[in-house]
């Protein structure tokens, strides 16, 4: 996580500002332009070094480029990180605003070639805010003429994930099933909501009280945020924080499946052999949680009403699939599966793609 090793970081372009005022470090990485201008949400936190804050941008923004490819969209890939000099529940509104301020005139002055949305611990209000003083920015609430928020359709995508991987692991449908959900947030409680209204039956977990209480009270089980990995399950659904399962989780870990919304779930492709060695069978998160970025990319640039939305977030559950296919035929993990299949979009092969690609990015320039 050193500065030196994250300079040497081989995405496009990284941009750094820090503000003395508000103690604030601001951070946009883009991975790749080359489906598309780039794009993916603002993340705002407190990180333990500016090395960590580069490091999780660089992360997130590759993982952009690659749902964007597997998804077909005409977009390329990055991120934003806000690297907070306290936890944002405790930064005030005024400083909040500042902060919000400066990173649209960061985002500006790329002038389109980076568009941001909603990602943890930031909204729509966010976006709205943003786009005073931008107009790069994707998911601003339905009154200010934006998509709104993006929650609902990565719900469903990733529930169609989870019967997806459900179905291709053996298990059948979810009805019956025991299905952990890690994260109660606007993600993972409407997961929660369709797997229950499908038969499954919940564990959940997250650290806030508040969300434990909600969950229970719906006749949810509460599991301890600290005994996740150590849970039996059929299937464990990831909906908080990235990087939660490494080799030695990936070799314990008492589930038959994972499908979940959290981005970077593995923590490197070791983790994904260890788990297909295992028989865990485990949805790669940049196509599993893709149903976010049909609904902004799709509503703001594409022109698609809210069934197009629904109609391609469906869809996740095929491309799964052809990813479990490929995976089985060349004996390789689902993730390397699923890599094969964006990097064949990215390829400089795929001509065909990147020209298609040109009408709507050119939409994006001045978004529906
Ligand atoms: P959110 O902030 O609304 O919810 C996250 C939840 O996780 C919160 O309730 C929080 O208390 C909980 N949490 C945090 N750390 C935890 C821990 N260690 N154990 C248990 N719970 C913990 O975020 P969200 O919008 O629901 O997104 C969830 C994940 O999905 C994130 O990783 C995000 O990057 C990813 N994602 C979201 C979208 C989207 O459309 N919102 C799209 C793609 C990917
Ligand atoms: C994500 O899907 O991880 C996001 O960051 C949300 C998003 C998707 C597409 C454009 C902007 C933000």
């Amino acid at each position: 996580m050193s500065i030196d090793d994250e300079l040497r970081w081989d995405g496009e372009l990284t941009v750094t500002r820090h503000d003395r005022e508000t103690d604030t470090t601001f951070v946009i990485r883009i991975d790749s332009t080359r489906l598309g201008p780039a794009s993916g949400g603002t993340r705002a936190a407190h990180y333990p070094s500016i090395g960590h804050a580069l490091a999780d941008a660089g992360k997130l923004a590759g993982a952009m480029t690659l749902k964007m490819a597997v998804s077909d969209l005409p977009m390329g890939g990055g991120k934003s990180v806000i690297a907070l000099p306290a936890p944002r529940n405790r930064i005030d509104s005024a400083t909040w605003t500042r902060i919000l301020d400066i990173h649209a005139e960061n985002i500006d002055k790329l002038e389109g070639n980076y568009w941001t949305g909603p990602d943890v611990n930031t909204n729509s209000s966010d976006m709205d805010q943003l786009s005073r003083t931008t107009k790069y920015v994707f998911g601003r609430s339905v009154d200010n003429g934006g998509a709104g928020s993006s929650a609902h359709a990565t719900a469903l995508g990733v529930f169609e994930a989870m019967k997806a991987t459900a179905r291709r692991r053996g298990l059948g449908t979810l009805d019956g099933r025991t299905v952990l959900v890690q994260g109660l947030g606007a993600v993972g409680g409407d997961v929660v909501r369709l797997a229950a209204q499908a038969g499954a039956r919940l564990l959940v977990a997250d650290t806030d009280p508040q969300r434990l209480e909600a969950a229970s009270l719906a006749g949810h089980t509460v599991v301890p945020a600290g005994e996740v990995l150590r849970t039996p399950c059929d299937l464990f659904a990831p909906c908080a924080m990235g990087g939660i399962i490494d080799s030695g989780a990936a070799a314990s870990i008492p589930t038959l499946a994972v499908a979940g919304a959290a981005n970077n779930i593995l923590t490197d492709p070791a983790a994904g052999e260890v788990l297909r060695s295992r028989g865990v069978l485990c949805a790669p998160d940049f196509v599993a949680n893709a149903g976010g970025a049909f609904h902004l990319v799709g509503r703001e640039v594409l022109g698609w009403n809210e069934d197009d939305v629904v109609e391609r977030t469906r869809g996740i559950g095929r491309t799964l699939d052809e990813v479990y296919s490929l995976s089985e035929e060349r004996g390789i993990t689902t993730e390397a599966a699923a890599l094969l299949l964006a990097r064949a979009r990215l390829s400089p092969a795929s001509a065909t793609a990147a020209a298609t690609s040109a009408a709507p990015a050119a939409a994006a320039a001045s978004p529906v």
